[in-house]
């Protein structure tokens, strides 16, 4: 048994035992950290790092440039405390700073001098009675402090609970990962809001609801998964962040997630998030008593109804006992939901929140409950309006432990929207800012948009509710003194390498929980942090990769939907590729009302929906005017002729030209400068990155000819700069000499060039030849086809005979037709052509795709310095 003095006070003992013993391995350490009663110590040597074998991609928790900055901090680690949470932030301090110094052997005395202290402040208060934290620190908040003694140097992690001395470890290591200097910290962090919670729209078999990047990593044919090591990961990952709660199944939620077989299986997840300081949540279908319960009705009002909730909540806390609570989506999308008997939003969230409650559960209620059967004939409807016009007579009605969790738009994700009304008209109601890092609407993780900006935008927008007013102090509960609050964020990570399939999409998710945390943080910040922590330090690759990142997501909006149009995506499909009609002559409300004459919702209060009404007046006096709406929202507020001017000079008609070309172009930069950082970033990640981004070059291409030729056929208006319609280096498919292949029309016609495609239909190969009459040099042959999902066609490129290229049509876009989502390109690069030459391509089909075929383009490739 060791004495260890700190300074001459008396902190504890140490064990007999050396530290030999567990020098290699992570638990061992673990295990002595146990040992200790109320002060464990323990000296981090010479842990190895094949303890920590990654499954998953580490994502922004790489401690390459910790470990070697690690002798800025002391070899020490005092953890005060027995909590498996702040076991964890030991660990974690092994994992990021233990591989140096290798000193192995037996210690008897652990320096009683320069250690990282971590514990609850009223623990390690009495150790340095004189120091007090520069501001009050609420749950989960933190303070960094050094102190300097005679003897020795001390870097405190406190907090009031134990999460936040683990969110304060998380805080030093990313401040450290940057390079920053720590020597001397005197720095105390609270999160803005209490509920900082991930969602997940995983189902019970396995399948992940607007997911992109895999299977689930929480459930498996209908029971939770054996393996739950990726759920561990990714609570380490929530947590370095700041969440603290992830619901883990779908919105949709399938009933059977509360059958008495199903709780012990999330006790198992929760154990796995529970190190983390990540609480469990679900989402519950409001029929349940019925469904799973055996009641003849699940109507809120009924006592048996409430008596079974109770029951049932009851349970899930003897077996989880810090679960977080619910969220519900009712009367939604064809949910059932409290109207079928009549009763309101509050009746249904209140009969759940009152079982919840004696446990300090918290319900959230999606205010996402509008009619998707809306008469699209009526110019008065508008789905936009219906969260404003169902919740703000709820208000007041609501149980205290009731957060109404609200879309940031009043839409659903689109490219751009305004901030949703509702957050200005309850004041005596939770609420929550509901986000998507998952990129239903943007590219769907095969293009590049970093979310942050326009989340942003939304969290900085005065309502003018109460003075000053901005979104996220209404959301953080400050405006109205609400104690509840905050964020959820629909994340849906899957069993991908790189949780989201691209991996700069991790920056979404970091960037959630980072504004989830401190909504102050510029969207600028955000991105070189993230950047910094995920590829290091060097300069040029922090100022591209933040660059590309900081310009994507109006690269994005410019070829898919400017003007507040709203994403121009297959809304009656799978969201991804272009389908410009599809958002019209139907109920689903996503109407953007392009007819011959003009374009854009009217939902003004002197001739529209009345929408602008649901405003504050300050509000709707940005809105209202039609020459006063900021280009941006003028076709999400206004109905205008093709002609009207945008305050930018431009006509609406020719913006729209204008953008979709420059947002493929941009889109093309994307790509080049992600090539210009070869071998100064890992080759997967390298390469993965440049697949993605060199797909999404193509795709903006097939984004912009859709949208240019759809609006240059209904408007009747010449481009002024005369591209529309032309493409000099194209060659139609359908007028290549073709053997086997039949011309056939795409659906919608603006998704194929010319409309047309070829398709090679019963038989085993056809070809299609063209003779190249350009001058001699050197050129790129780009192969534009449809990457259907109901085959895997092969296809061969041959000049003059000669096979010089051969790729197979095996990816998994969303559709099983030629269409704007599977259009796609292969390009085959530097080939030197003569005059005369003849290129062919030979499509072999595969089930039911028939090697499809759009055109091929021959260009002279971009030298660098052009760019
Ligand atoms: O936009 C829609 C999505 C649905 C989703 C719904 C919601 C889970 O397309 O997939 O359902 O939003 O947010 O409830």
């Amino acid at each position: 048994m060791y004495r260890v003095r700190m300074n001459g006070e008396f902190l504890g003992r140490t064990p007999g035992l050396t530290l030999r013993t567990f020098a290699f391995r992570l638990d061992a350490v673990l295990r002595y950290v146990t040992h200790f009663r109320f002060v464990a110590l323990l000296t981090f040597l010479a842990i190895c790092s094949y303890g920590f074998a990654q499954a998953a991609d580490p994502a922004w928790l790489r401690y390459d440039v910790v470990k070697q900055s690690s002798s800025t901090l002391p070899q020490t680690i005092a953890v005060v405390g027995t909590g498996d949470v702040l076991r964890t932030a030991g660990s974690e301090l092994v994992r990021a700073l233990g591989t140096e110094p290798r000193r192995q052997g037996a210690v008897t005395a652990i320096p009683a001098k320069n250690a990282l202290v971590l514990g609850r402040w009223k623990d390690v208060h009495a150790f340095f009675p004189a120091l007090k934290p520069p501001q009050a620190l609420a749950e989960d908040g933190f303070w960094l402090k050094t102190v300097q003694r005679k003897n020795g140097k001390y870097w405190l992690i406190v907090a009031t609970n134990d999460r936040g001395v683990l969110y304060g470890t998380f805080a030093l290591l990313r401040a450290v990962a940057q390079k920053k200097d720590v020597a001397t910290l005197d720095e105390a962090q609270n999160p803005s809001a209490p509920i900082r919670w991930a969602s997940e729209w995983d189902n019970l078999d396995g399948s992940i609801e607007r997911g992109y990047a895999g299977r689930s990593i929480f459930f498996e044919d209908g029971k939770v998964r054996a393996d739950l090591a990726r759920v561990s990961e990714y609570a380490r990952l929530l947590a370095s962040v700041g969440i603290n709660a992830c619901s883990i199944n779908n919105v949709n939620a399938d009933p059977k997630i509360l059958g008495q077989d199903f709780i012990p299986q999330l006790a198992r997840v929760s154990d796995a998030f529970r190190p983390w300081g990540v609480r469990l949540a679900i989402s519950v279908d409001l029929s349940s008593p019925k469904t799973v319960g055996g009641l003849s009705t699940f109507d809120p009002l009924d006592p048996q109804v409430s008596a079974w909730w109770q029951r049932t909540v009851d349970s899930i806390y003897k077996q989880i006992p810090d679960f977080a609570g619910v969220v519900v989506k009712a009367d939604s999308e064809g949910r059932s939901g409290p109207s079928q008997y009549g009763r309101s939003a509050a009746d249904a969230a209140n009969v759940i929140a009152s079982a919840l409650k004696p446990h300090g559960g918290v319900m959230l209620y999606r205010a996402f409950v509008y009619n998707h059967h809306l008469d699209w004939t009526d110019p008065k409807a508008d789905r936009a309006r219906a969260a404003y016009d169902y919740f703000p007579p709820l208000d007041g009605k609501f149980e205290d432990n009731v957060v109404i969790q609200i879309k940031h738009g009043p839409i659903d994700f689109q490219v751009r929207e305004p901030a949703s009304p509702l957050f200005g008209a309850m004041k005596q109601t939770n609420e929550a800012i509901e986000l998507q890092v998952t990129q239903e609407y943007l590219g769907q993780q095969r293009h590049l948009v970093f979310i942050p900006p326009m989340w942003k935008g939304v969290l900085d927008f005065d309502m003018h509710v109460n003075g000053v007013t901005p979104v996220k102090e209404i959301v953080a509960g400050k405006v109205w003194n609400r104690r509840l609050g905050g964020y959820n964020a629909v994340v849906n990570v899957g069993l991908d390498h790189y949780w989201l399939g691209h991996p700069l999409a991790m920056a979404n998710l970091y960037g959630y929980g980072r504004l989830a945390w401190n909504p102050d943080l510029s969207a600028d910040q955000i991105a070189k942090e993230w950047t910094t922590l995920t590829f290091g330090t060097d300069a040029k690759v922090v100022d591209t990769v933040s660059r590309m990142l900081l310009s994507s997501w109006r690269t994005y909006e410019n070829y898919t939907g400017p003007l507040g149009l709203q994403t121009l995506t297959d809304i009656t499909g799978p969201h991804f590729g272009p389908n410009i009609e599809s958002s019209e002559n139907n109920g689903w409300g996503q109407w953007h009302r392009a007819d011959a004459k003009g374009v854009g919702m009217d939902r003004t209060v002197a001739s529209g929906t009345g929408f602008i009404g649901q405003y504050s007046p300050e509000v709707q006096k940005i809105y209202e005017p039609v020459e006063k709406c900021p280009d941006d929202l003028l076709l999400f507020m206004h109905h205008v002729p093709y002609t009207f001017v945008l305050h930018s000079g431009k006509t609406v008609i020719q913006y729209l030209y204008d953008s979709h070309y420059a947002g493929a172009e941009e889109a093309a930069t994307l790509a080049k400068e992600w090539e210009s950082l070869h071998g100064l970033v890992d080759g997967p990640r390298y390469s993965e990155v440049l697949k993605r981004q060199q797909y999404q070059a193509g795709h903006a291409i097939v984004w912009r000819d859709v949208v240019v030729n759809y609006f240059h056929k209904l408007s009747g208006i010449e481009d002024a700069q005369d591209r529309v319609g032309h493409n000099p280096n194209r060659i139609e498919a359908e007028a290549m000499q073709l053997s086997g292949y039949a011309p056939v029309n795409v659906t919608p016609w603006e998704t194929a060039s010319g409309g047309k495609a070829i398709a090679c239909a019963s038989q085993s190969s056809c070809s299609a030849s063209t003779r190249f009459d350009g001058k001699p040099g050197t050129y790129n042959v780009s192969v534009q086809y449809f990457d259907q999902n109901n085959g895997v066609s092969h296809y061969e490129l041959f000049l003059n005979d000669r096979l010089i290229d051969s790729w197979a049509a095996d990816d998994h876009f969303p559709s099983d037709k030629m269409n704007g989502h599977t259009s796609t390109r292969h390009i085959f690069e530097d080939v030197q052509l003569q005059t005369g030459d003849t290129l062919k391509i030979v499509g072999h089909p595969d089930a039911g795709e028939p090697a499809p075929l759009d055109y091929v383009e021959v260009v002279q490739p971009i030298v660098p310095e052009q760019l």
